[in-house]
């Protein structure tokens, strides 16, 4: 039996195309249930009398059961994990979510909520037969406040759509992550998305100004404020952003967008060795000072295999790691100056190799290109063990090398690039299919390293479906009693993305 897939695929031109994929049906992914050995909770099952009542909220168009039409809703993007719903509902507004919501939690039926599905951790799909919720049709934007740089949106908006819309009027979102053409800004805030420019424009619990969400039972929770200060009780938005879909729906947000800067200055750098890396940080740090927006690092694998596995071209020749340098200023001749000033200063020195600097859109587009595209470029190899950790600068690139050893030629390739500005640090693991033998080497033992070395197993990938039974190996017992009694008391009966997040006992 043939099954047709629409997968959502990278572009070099940055683009993402849907793309229709025909396969067998034996290459789906096995379903994450069978997989991971998951006991379907005691849920209500969706029967024909629920999909009547989805339809006479949503009309017949916006509530889908065909099998080819469900499908791609249960499969997440790095086919890991494959659900079960029969259902996939598409509301276009907070009143019929709060209807959606009400209903199912009156009758026990459980809920996923899904944005771009775009998520790494498996939190964006089904398990067994959860509803799936996705808020596409809720895309929106409500207002934006040239003055201020507060925009309010609705949750269903694509993270780029929103930022190509507050750019025509000077502004720009405060993150950028290589999903930016199909993630929406509800999921980025459910994830507490951290990206590409963290390091300049910090997270999302200082971005968003407010948010509007709805509960479990259905209560709308109106914190859609666009205030700067608002020091009035609790700071609710905070539960809802990074909580995954398990404390409420998402339905609109506000944030705050910056300024767009009038200068922007891309630099891309061979480098020795990691230490090196490290001294160029602080170097960069102290020579660019309130202009830098970003630094990234891969090692020699994870640009090799991109530009291999893509087809990418890759601006410098082949060095054991690379930086990537931006800057956000106001002043090109002065931006550009002064990365060609920390360029040629540090090429004396020898911690650059060789490097280019560019202000050209084109070019910095070819760098950040293979940038972000290494996330994907894995996939091409068959199945990629992915790896999303926060650890002490020093000890950033360690774990790397340890479990290419580990692994010995079990792995084609294991790679290590990211954020290192903040500490976050994404090892891909790529074989030619997944298998329990190199599951069970590489975890929990990445997650045990990780521990021992004071780090953190999500840096911002979030917990989802992959990770809850490891979330000890970073949150004490009593914050994680604490966040069980929080999930009781605003989703009592559980219905919201069960299976995520929160671990079984603690
Ligand atoms: P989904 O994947 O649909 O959902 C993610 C989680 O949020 C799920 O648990 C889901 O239940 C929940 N959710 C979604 N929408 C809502 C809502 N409205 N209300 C309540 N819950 C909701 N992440 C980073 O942090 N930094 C990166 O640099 C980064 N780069 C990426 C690059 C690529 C190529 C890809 C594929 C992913 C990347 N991600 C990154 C991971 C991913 O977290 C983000 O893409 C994004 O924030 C997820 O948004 P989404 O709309 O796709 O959410
Ligand atoms: C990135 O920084 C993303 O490119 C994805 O967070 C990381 O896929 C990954 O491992
Ligand atoms: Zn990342």
């Amino acid at each position: 039996m043939l099954n047709t897939i629409r997968l959502l695929v990278q572009c070099q031109n940055k683009q993402y195309v849907l793309e229709q994929i025909r396969c067998a049906s034996q290459v789906l992914p096995q379903l994450s249930a069978e997989k991971y050995n998951v006991k379907r909770k005691d849920f209500a099952t969706v029967q024909s009398s629920d999909v009547n009542f989805f339809k006479t909220i949503l009309g017949n168009e916006r509530v889908l059961t065909d099998d080819n039409d469900v499908t791609p809703f249960n499969i997440d993007w790095i086919k890991n994990c494959r659900g079960q719903s029969k259902v996939v509902l598409k509301p276009k507004s907070t009143q019929e979510v709060s209807q959606i919501l009400s209903y199912c939690n009156e009758k026990k039926l459980a809920v996923c909520p899904q944005g771009g599905n775009t998520g790494l951790v498996g939190g964006s799909v089904p398990v067994f037969d959860e509803v799936v919720l996705n808020l596409m049709l809720m895309n929106n934007i409500v207002s934006l406040d040239e003055i201020s740089g507060a925009l309010i949106c609705e949750a269903g908006c694509v993270l780029e759509n929103v930022d190509n819309y507050v750019r025509e009027r000077n502004l720009i979102m405060p993150l950028d992550l290589g999903a930016k053409g199909t993630c929406q800004v509800g999921g980025n805030v459910s994830t507490n998305a951290g990206g590409l420019r963290l390091l300049r424009y910090g997270n999302l619990h200082g971005s968003i100004l407010g948010v509007e969400a709805v509960k479990a039972d259905g209560i709308i929770i109106d914190c859609l404020k666009t205030l700067k200060k608002d020091n009035t009780g609790y700071h609710l938005k905070h539960l809802f952003i990074g909580s995954e879909g398990t404390l409420g729906v998402v339905t609109k947000v506000a944030i705050h967008c910056p300024v767009l800067p009038k200068a922007v200055t891309v630099g891309f750098f061979g480098v020795e060795n990691f230490e090196n890396i490290l001294q160029l940080y602080k170097s960069a740090k102290s020579s660019l000072g309130e202009i830098l927006s970003a630094f990234e690092m891969a090692d020699r694998d994870a640009i090799s295999s991109t530009v291999k596995n893509l087809n990418l071209p890759n601006p410098i020749s082949d060095y054991p790691f690379y930086v990537l340098v931006e800057t956000h200023g106001s002043d090109e001749g002065h931006d550009g100056e002064k990365l060609n000033r920390f360029l040629s200063k540090e090429m004396e020195s020898g911690l650059i190799l060789d490097g280019t600097v560019t202000s050209e859109p084109g070019k910095m587009q070819t760098i950040w290109n293979l940038r972000e595209n290494i996330a994907g470029a894995g996939l091409r190899h068959g199945y990629v063990f992915k790896y999303d950790v926060s650890l002490p600068q020093k000890h950033y690139y360690e774990l790397v090398p340890k479990i290419k050893q580990r692994l010995g030629d079990k792995a084609i390739v294991v790679c290590g690039y990211g954020h290192i500005g903040d500490g976050n640090i994404h090892i891909n693991v790529t074989v030619p299919e997944y298998t329990r033998e190199v599951a069970g080497l590489l975890e929990p033992y990445v997650f045990e390293e990780v521990s021992a070395l004071q780090g953190s197993i999500s840096a911002e990938h979030g917990v989802g479906f992959r990770k809850p039974h490891y979330i000890h190996y970073s949150k004490d017992r009593s914050a994680l009693q604490l966040m069980h009694q929080l999930k009781t008391l605003m989703d009592p009966n559980g219905i919201l993305n069960p299976y995520k997040v929160l671990p079984e006992e603690c």
